[in-house]
C-alpha cells in the first residue's frame, strides 16, 4: 500500500472513530476520552463570546474591506480573554498514528513556513498539540504576546520604568512550541488595540498627562528592547519574524489616529522600526495589517514600505488576509502582494482566514478553491522569484475556535477534519 493509501486508510479510519465516539458523546458516556481540555476550557458558549469582540465586522461582500480589527482602541485593559478553545474532547487522539497521513508543511517545505494561531488552552491540548505539530511548522500567539498581556503595570509602577514580564501563560506557550520544534511569530509590539493606556501616562497613571515625546520614545524603545531580549535570552533561533507595527494606517487612508502617534508624532512607525532593528539579532521586522489591497489604504501602506524599505527598517510586509469569498477578488489580491514585493521586501501571509456564508457542500468547495487559487499563484510567484513569500499562517486552527467561527473560515472543520480547503492547499503540485 503506498503512502497515500495508507494515508487515506487512516483518515477514514479517524472519521469512523471520530463519528462513533460522537454517538457515544450524545449519550453522555463522555468520560471515555483521554483529553483533559474539558476541564480548562470555557463552555462552547463562553468560546464563542470571548472569541468575538467584534460583533460589528462587516461581511466582506462587494467593496467592503476585510474587517479583523476590534472596534475598541486603548482601552487599558489589563487581562485577555482568549477564549474559543474549546477544543473537541471527541477527537481520537491514538486512534492513528498519524492522523491525516499528509503534512502541510511539507507541501510548502521548499517554499515558506506554514502556520497557525494558538492559544494557551489549545497548547494544553494533545489531540490539537498532535494535529498543529503533524501540519504546521510555525505558530503564533492569537493573543498572548499581544502588549496587554506583556506590559506589567505593578512592576513598572515599583520599578519606576516600564516593564515588560512574559506571563505563564505565554511562558507556556513559547515552552511548547520550542519543545515540538515549532517556529514562531511574534505578534505584536506597536499596536493601538489591545495596549493599555496606562504606558502612555506620567507615572504609569491615565489620571496624570500624557508623556513627552522623549519618554514615549524612552518607553517605546525599552519595551522593543525587554521583549527581544527575552526572546533571545531563552528561545534562541525560534522566532523568525515579528509584527514591530501592527494595523497603523487607517481603513480610509493615512496614519491611523492612536497614543503612539499622539505622544511621539508621525514618525513613531520609523522610530519602532528604527529601534527593533537596534535590538532584533536575526529575527524579520514585519508591518502588518489587513485590508493591504483596498484603495487609500492601499497608497498608504506601499508608500509606508517604500519608505522603510529604502531605509533598510524593514524586512517584510504581513498581509494579514482576513478574506471572504466574495470578496476580495484572487487576482487584487495577489497584485497586492506583487506590489509589496518590488520593494525587494518578503511577503508573509500572517493571518489567513476566508469566510463563507455557504457552508453546504458546494460553498466549502468554492472556498477552497479561493485557499487553492490564492496559494497556486504565490507558490508560483514565490518559485520564479516574483515574489518572496517566507511564510503562510492560517488564522485559527479549526473553524470551531476562529474568531470568525460561524463563518466556518479555516481548513479543518468544528471537529477538526480537513475541509476541502485543505485539500486545496495539497493539490497544489511541486513545479
Ligand atoms: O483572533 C484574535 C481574537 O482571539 C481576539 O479576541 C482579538 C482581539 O483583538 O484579536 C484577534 O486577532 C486579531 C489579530 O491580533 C490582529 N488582526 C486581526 C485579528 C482578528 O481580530
Amino acid at each position: 500500500m503506498n503512502t497515500k493509501n495508507k494515508g487515506n486508510l487512516a483518515k477514514i479510519l479517524c472519521i469512523l472513530i471520530g463519528v462513533a465516539m460522537l454517538a457515544v458523546d450524545m449519550f453522555a458516556f463522555v468520560g471515555c476520552t483521554k483529553n483533559s481540555e474539558s476541564t480548562l476550557s470555557p463552555t462552547p458558549t463562553e468560546a464563542v463570546v470571548d472569541n468575538k469582540p467584534n460583533t460589528d465586522v462587516a461581511t466582506n461582500t462587494g467593496a467592503a474591506p476585510e474587517t479583523g480589527t476590534e472596534t475598541g482602541s486603548q482601552t487599558g485593559s489589563e487581562t485577555v480573554t482568549t477564549g474559543g478553545e474549546d477544543v473537541d474532547t471527541l477527537y481520537p487522539v491514538n486512534a492513528c498514528e498519524s492522523i491525516f497521513g499528509t503534512r502541510l508543511c511539507e507541501n510548502f517545505a521548499d517554499d515558506f513556513y506554514v502556520g497557525t494561531c494558538v492559544s494557551y488552552s489549545l497548547t494544553q491540548n494533545e489531540t490539537a498539540t498532535k494535529v498543529i505539530v503533524e501540519q504546521f511548522n510555525s505558530v503564533t500567539c492569537e493573543n498572548e504576546m499581544k502588549p496587554d498581556h506583556l506590559l506589567d503595570k505593578t512592576a513598572s509602577k515599583l520599578n519606576g520604568e516600564i516593564t515588560v514580564k512574559f506571563p505563564n501563560d505565554t511562558v507556556s506557550m513559547l515552552n511548547w512550541a520550542k519543545d515540538h520544534n515549532l517556529k514562531m511569530r511574534g505578534h505584536t509590539m506597536v499596536w493601538y488595540s489591545q495596549t493599555p493606556n496606562w504606558i502612555f501616562y506620567e507615572d504609569f497613571d491615565t489620571s496624570k498627562s500624557l508623556v513627552s515625546r522623549e519618554v514615549m520614545l524612552e518607553r517605546m524603545e525599552s519595551i522593543i528592547r525587554q521583549e527581544f531580549e527575552y526572546v533571545q535570552e531563552n528561545y534562541p533561533d525560534m522566532f523568525y519574524a515579528w509584527d514591530v507595527c501592527n494595523e497603523v494606517i487607517a481603513d480610509e487612508g493615512g496614519l491611523r489616529d492612536c497614543l503612539w502617534k499622539q505622544t511621539i508624532g508621525d514618525d513613531y512607525i520609523e522610530q519602532a522600526f528604527t529601534f527593533a532593528r537596534k535590538y532584533c539579532g536575526d529575527i524579520k521586522l514585519f508591518i502588518n495589517d489587513y485590508n493591504c489591497y483596498v484603495g487609500n489604504k492601499r497608497t498608504t501602506l506601499l508608500s509606508v514600505v517604500k519608505d522603510l524599505a529604502e531605509k533598510g527598517l524593514i524586512d517584510g510586509v504581513g498581509m494579514q488576509s482576513h478574506l471572504d469569498v466574495g470578496y476580495p477578488s484572487v487576482g487584487l489580491y495577489t497584485a497586492t502582494m506583487k506590489m509589496f514585493a518590488a520593494f525587494g521586501v518578503e511577503v508573509q501571509i500572517t493571518e489567513m482566514d476566508i469566510t463563507t456564508d455557504n457552508k453546504t457542500e458546494k460553498g466549502l468547495n468554492v472556498q477552497g478553491q479561493m485557499y487553492g487559487d490564492i496559494m497556486k499563484q504565490v507558490v508560483d510567484w514565490d518559485r520564479d522569484g516574483t515574489v518572496d513569500c517566507t511564510s503562510v499562517t492560517i488564522w485559527g486552527l479549526y473553524d470551531k475556535i476562529s474568531w470568525r467561527s460561524s463563518q466556518v473560515p479555516t481548513l479543518f472543520d468544528n471537529i477538526m477534519l480537513p475541509k476541502p480547503a485543505y485539500n486545496a492547499l495539497m493539490e497544489i503540485t511541486k513545479g
